[in-house]
């Protein structure tokens, strides 16, 4: 693996091709709202091409990701792009009693549940991974932003997507720090499925993960829901409603947290990210494995990055152990606004 490590400073001649694996909640009430901006950053950026999304059980059930993914897909006007619905629990253990952990905080919701006629492909989202991928050797990059429960599957089909796809890149794990997430070791995607994760660690492809330590340093802000209210758009007005009501909602569900008294992270945005220029990422190769074990470290990303005694075995992917703040948060911004708005349902 480790000669690999680096390739991808080359960028393709076009545009990345990508699917977006994502639980997206954006539009449900007090449901986290970073996986519909990451859609949307990368709908509005001319360097990434959307092939189709699929939708994984995570921060919402499925079929509420479904019909998420649509809504935004049809307020953005991109109803040419494919919605494929996946897994709707993880490969071993049920996680319901994660949603149970938010269940005390939610508060009366002041945003609509997002309501769409649209209907998903009929294709699996793992057949419709791996009939892209291998269609389209070396070209398409899955950008896997929920857990890992859609890719792992895939590759269990046909395990020749590893080096058939450009690239993964999973929003996952935490390379410098405890995640302080779901436990205080698991970051969400990890801890959901962390079975599916080591699955994708294991399969030999070329991947980069882009953990919640660094996510948690992208914030949007109480000031940037003001910039968008300011801006005027439906779509701007939309995503500060829901943006407004999240920030609220973490401030009561996490009162230890400073960083959510007047703003919510941007974990899934910086992912796409990855994609948008080397300069907003600092990377690393380093080994990456997941546990798996039920008990205190369920879920823990274990990333070596050489920085303990015992020699570490080869890398298998590269890790994000560094952030421009700036540059991605003005990036963000700037391809937020300029979304178009064709057409308001
Ligand atoms: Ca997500």
């Amino acid at each position: 693996m480790e000669e690999r490590a680096g390739q991808d400073a080359e960028r393709p001649e076009g545009p990345f091709r990508i699917i977006i694996d994502t639980d997206p909640a954006l539009g449900v009430p007090n449901a986290d709202i970073d996986d519909g901006l990451a859609i949307a950053l990368a709908l509005t950026s001319p360097e990434i091409s959307v092939e189709g999304i699929t939708i994984v059980n995570g921060n919402s059930k499925l079929e509420t990701g479904v019909q998420c993914a649509l809504y935004l897909l049809e307020r953005l006007g991109r109803e040419d792009v494919g919605v494929y619905a996946g897994a709707d629990r993880p490969l071993v253990k049920n996680v319901d009693d994660v949603h149970e952990l938010y269940a005390p905080h939610l508060a009366s919701a002041r945003v609509e549940l997002p309501h769409t006629t649209r209907t998903p492909e009929r294709l699996h989202a793992a057949n419709y991974i791996v009939e892209t991928v291998m269609a389209n050797p070396g070209e398409i990059t899955v950008v896997a932003i929920g857990p890992m429960t859609n890719v792992a599957l895939a590759l269990a089909l046909e395990p020749r997507i590893a080096q058939a796809a450009r690239e993964f890149v999973l929003m996952v794990g935490s390379a410098t720090n405890y995640a302080h997430n779901v436990t205080t070791v698991g970051d969400f995607n990890a801890f959901v499925d962390p079975e599916a994760l080591q699955r994708v660690l294991d399969s030999g492809a070329k991947i980069r993960t882009v953990g919640i330590d660094q996510t948690s340093r992208v914030r949007m802000t109480r000031d940037h829901v003001r910039t968008l209210r300011a801006h005027g758009s439906a779509f701007a007005t939309w995503v500060a409603d829901c943006a407004e009501q999240w920030i609220d909602f973490l401030h009561q569900a996490w009162p230890n947290r400073p960083e959510h008294a007047d703003g919510c992270f941007l974990h899934d945005p910086l992912t796409v990210a990855a994609l948008l220029g080397r300069e907003i990422l600092t990377w690393e190769p380093a080994r990456v494995d997941v546990e798996c074990a039920d008990g205190l470290a369920r879920g823990l990303v274990v990333v070596d990055r050489s920085l303990a005694l015992a020699p570490a075995p080869p890398a298998n992917a590269e890790v994000a152990v560094d952030t421009d703040v700036d540059a991605f948060t003005t990036l963000f911004m700037q391809r937020l606004l300029a979304a178009e708005q064709p057409s308001v349902p």
